[in-house]
């Protein structure tokens, strides 16, 4: 198939000390021939080796329009030579200066000498296209960049390293022999009889890898509470403390303090890194009846945060005995828990004393912790109850892991067709009934690596990346 050559700039969209324009495609040494002429007379790019590197100039070709050139930057020219490039493909690296209109030029350049503007993520889509990486590892590339941890880095690293994507295919092939068999017996039933499947041995492969795709959805909360975040909403009636908290967890002053109740009016939001746990958090304003236009808005919000939230710290204060705008709250509470939204009930202010109990709220909430914001050591209590309760404690990042929704709703679609599968074997299914479940379960993983996915999906998943990646 021949692929047009594309080019983008792969560096920022800011002034940089060096920035790279990156061109890939079957005529990616003669696109760059055009506007690059190294250093030395005596080499000839188009003939280069890959893993080679030049000095030379860019040059613009139609400056003066005699056919002669006017040089435009001093830069290093890298060639890659397919198969063994990022893309596959053969590719050229312009390292030139980093500055904003220099390398908008050398691109324009580029584009003139030959080579079409690439795409979001083209250079990542033609390297999954000429099968130097498969679809989950295209995607742990993205995770790689907009990783803002060092978990969520090691972890993006080892799904590009293959983590996932082998635990995937060696669950996939425990299906694939099975269908190789069930075909097998289907076409040549008098020399394969059905006896020859033993059914006892297919139950046990196909519950252990139930197991495993179970072990890898019971990881995703933890996996995306690392390296997405959870959005966390802090709620409660006036002046229990919600802000104070917030300060706590961000580890500096972000929203304001006051003894006046009815201090926070608007949504504050920040993001704060508590041990292995990204909390995206929203404080909110004091949850109550109120004729002030102003706050009754940011209440408003505060209810809206309260719903759409995944994770809700609802505070309490635990010197002062609970009233009607607690019991509302709590109730709330109750309705998430069970629809499995965890929230954390905080009996606040302890250092004065505790009027109510931790008891008294662990009917409605998920978790339950008395402490005092004004304490700096209340950070380290909330972090051992947050890695506890999102189950980030022991989170290992070299284990397979899955990435986003994508990857979990391939799981959750296999897991449902294994279902179907171990219920046929215990109910004596025939064979035929028995294979399609089987076809039904090496589907949706063929599609988590992107070995078997349609177009459209692929679309989906590059549409997310970044131009020049
Ligand atoms: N003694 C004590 N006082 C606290 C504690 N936490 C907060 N306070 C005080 O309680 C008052 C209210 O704190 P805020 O953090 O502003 O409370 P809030 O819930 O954000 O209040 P609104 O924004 O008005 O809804 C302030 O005077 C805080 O210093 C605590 O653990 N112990
Ligand atoms: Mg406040």
């Amino acid at each position: 198939m021949a692929e047009r050559t594309v080019a983008a700039i792969a560096t920022p969209n800011a002034a940089g000390g060096i920035g790279i324009v990156r061109i890939s495609g079957g005529d990616a040494l003669d696109v760059a021939s055009r506007v690059f002429v190294p250093a030395r007379s005596s080499v000839v790019l188009r003939d280069l080796p890959g893993y080679s590197m030049v000095f030379g100039t860019v040059v613009d070709p139609a400056a003066d329009g005699s056919g002669g050139t006017s040089p435009v930057d001093q830069a290093v020219c890298l060639v890659f030579r397919g198969p063994a490039s990022y893309t596959g493909e053969d590719v050229v690296e312009l390292q030139c200066h980093g500055g904003l209109y220099l390398m908008q030029k050398i691109l324009r350049l580029v584009l003139a000498a030959g080579a079409s503007p690439a795409g979001p993520g083209e250079f990542t889509k033609r390297a999954f296209l000429n099968g130097r990486i498969d679809l989950s590892e295209a995607e742990s590339v993205m995770d790689l960049i907009s990783a803002h941890g060092e978990q969520a880095a090691n972890a993006a690293y080892h799904a590009l390293e293959g983590s996932l994507s082998k635990e995937i295919r060696s669950v996939t092939d425990v299906f694939i022999a099975a269908a190789a068999h069930m075909a097998a017996w289907a076409d040549y039933p008098d020399e394969i009889y059905e006896e020859e499947l033993d059914y006892d041995v297919l139950l046990k492969q196909f519950r252990d890898a139930y197991d495993r795709l179970d072990a890898l959805k019971q990881k995703f909360d933890a996996g995306q509470a690392i390296t997405e975040g959870v959005a966390t909403a802090i709620v409660g009636r006036p002046n229990v403390g919600k802000s104070t908290l917030m300060n706590r967890l961000l580890q500096r002053e972000r929203s304001i303090v006051t003894s006046i109740a009815g201090t926070t009016r608007d949504v504050v939001e920040e993001t704060a890194r508590i041990g292995n746990v990204v909390l995206r958090l929203a404080d909110t304003a004091g949850l109550h009846a109120s004729d002030d236009v102003v706050e009754s808005i940011g209440i408003e919000m505060a209810r809206d945060k309260l719903e759409h939230s995944d994770l809700v710290l609802a505070v309490f204060d635990g010197s002062e005995a609970l009233n009607d705008e607690d019991r509302d709250l709590l109730a709330t509470l109750k309705e998430r828990n069970a629809a499995g939204q965890p929230s954390v009930g905080i009996l606040n202010k302890s250092d004065l004393g505790n009027v109510v109990s931790e008891e008294d709220l662990s009917p409605f909430v998920t978790r339950t912790i008395a402490l005092s914001a004004t304490d700096p050591d209340c950070y380290e209590q909330m972090r051992v109850l947050l890695e506890d309760l999102l189950g980030t404690a022991d989170f290992d990042p070299s284990a397979a892991m899955l990435a986003n929704e994508r990857q979990l709703s391939c799981v959750n679609r296999a897991m449902d067709a294994i279902r179907d599968a171990i219920g046929g074997i215990e109910a004596g299914l025939t064979m035929d009934a028995l294979s399609v479940c089987v076809d039904d379960t090496i589907a949706p993983l063929l599609e988590l690596t992107g070995a078997s996915v349609s177009d459209t999906i692929i679309e989906q998943v590059f549409a997310t990346f970044c131009v020049g990646k």
